[in-house]
């Protein structure tokens, strides 16, 4: 099973990850990590900082010549702004000058319950490792069980339906369309807009609000659309808590920094209806076996993967760092004060959901594993193209 950690601050020399459990015999190369790291980096509305980093993963353990070999993996990308906060964020030397303490915090941030639940005197540290620069780290990490899943056909994408109060109308058959070639496929397309939307329209309106709100020295925040195509049925399991794939792909979409929703299919939509209007029926196809003209379900049924395409949807927060202050109060003094300025983005969205593909992985790879078993990349998919076939031809009237 594929597990992983992260570590590092925000303005610390690096941020790292250990991916251990990748089967080996997967061809990785340092651009295709590279290249998600890129795109994390990309949409409208980001702040200086993108500027000032040009993400690259160095890979110290696990990969001998561009293949997996089944050892954990350790992955290092530096922070190019490090440079600038040698002082702050110093490991060991005390600082000669005065470092001016964070003491007023952000309404909306990990400020407030931070500092108090680690007995800190400054909310800096609080910044450093709660910011979402961390999701880097987790977005290398995660490439790696993509690339994998990749290998087998299963893939994964995502676009940006809203960004504030602008929704996308991307129609059903234009999304159907883009599915049909692979869920990565539909990324390709939303990664040609600046903001990750599918039309024209939406994405002018959308950078128009972000303009708006930057102007306004506030922020926005949107709906991720997530697709996983290719899984067959019966991934995760119905018979325990901790099996059950839609409560893990949920957890995992919770995890990233300002995600405050997830849904699953058209759940909030299908809790108005009535139950003739929202399960989708079986048919039985000559040569497909047991297909579906609805996906309501959005590819999970009784926690486990219906055959159908996963449909994940993320609700994402507006950024807690406003230049236009909130009201807040200093720890210290306690006097009310209003909330102060950190460097930050006035929309994420669009990298939000590529954080959304990378988290996702691991999910799915894991709901493989636990199924089929394997070490390496030959035998998984031995058992996976058998499984895959036995299902279908068994449902061929
Ligand atoms: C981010 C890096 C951060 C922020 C942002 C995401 O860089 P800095 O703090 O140096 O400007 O731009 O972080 C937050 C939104 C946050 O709440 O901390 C990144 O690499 O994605």
């Amino acid at each position: 099973m594929i597990r992983y950690f992260t570590a590092g601050e925000s303005h610390g020399p690096a941020l790292s990850a250990i991916v251990e459990g990748m089967p080996a015999g997967v061809t990785i190369t340092q651009e295709s990590i590279n290249y998600e790291l890129a795109r994390r980096q990309q949409g409208y509305g980001r702040g200086g900082r993108m500027k000032i980093e040009t993400d690259k993963a160095d890979v110290l353990s696990g990969i001998r010549f561009g293949k997996t070999i089944g050892s954990p993996i350790t992955l290092v990308i530096k922070n190019r702004d490090w440079a600038n906060w040698t002082t702050t964020m110093s490991q060991f030397e005390q600082p000669t000058e005065e470092i001016a303490k964070i003491t007023i915090p952000r309404p909306g941030h990990a400020d407030l319950a931070g500092r108090i639940k680690y007995g800190l005197d400054d909310i800096r540290p609080v910044i450093e490792r709660s910011s979402a620069r961390e999701t880097a780290a987790r977005v290398a990490a995660g490439t790696l069980a993509k690339i994998f899943l990749k290998e087998l056909g299963i893939e994964i994408g995502s676009y940006v339906s809203a960004i504030g109060s602008t929704t996308e109308p991307s129609s059903e058959v234009q999304l159907h369309e883009l599915l049909n070639q692979g869920a990565e496929t539909l990324s390709r397309h939303a990664d040609l807009s600046a903001v990750r939307m599918l039309t024209n329209a939406a994405e002018n309106e959308a950078i128009a609000a972000i303009d708006h709100a930057k102007k306004a020295g506030d922020t926005l925040g949107g709906i991720i659309e997530i697709f996983i195509t290719g899984v067959p049925v019966g991934f995760g399991s119905y018979v325990q808590h901790d099996r059950r794939l839609d409560a893990a792909l949920a957890s995992a979409i919770l995890s990233i920094q300002a995600i405050k929703g997830v849904e699953i299919g058209t759940a909030f939509e299908n809790a108005r209806k009535s139950g003739s209007q929202v399960h989708d029926e079986f048919h039985l196809s000559a040569h497909e076996g047991v297909v579906r003209n609805t996906n309501r379900a959005g590819g999970l049924e009784g926690s486990m993967s219906s055959g159908q395409t996963i449909h994940l949807r993320a609700a994402m927060k507006p950024i807690s760092s406003l230049v236009t202050p909130l009201q807040s109060f200093n720890m210290e003094t306690l006097k009310p004060t209003p909330s102060r300025f950190e460097r930050s983005d006035t929309c994420a969205v669009p990298a939000a959901g590529v954080v959304a593909e990378a988290v996702v992985a691991p999910v799915i790879a894991n709901a493989l594993l636990e199924k089929l078993g394997g070490d390496h990349l030959h035998e998984i998919r031995q058992r996976f193209d058998l499984y895959r076939e036995s299902i279908r031809t068994s449902f061929c009237p």
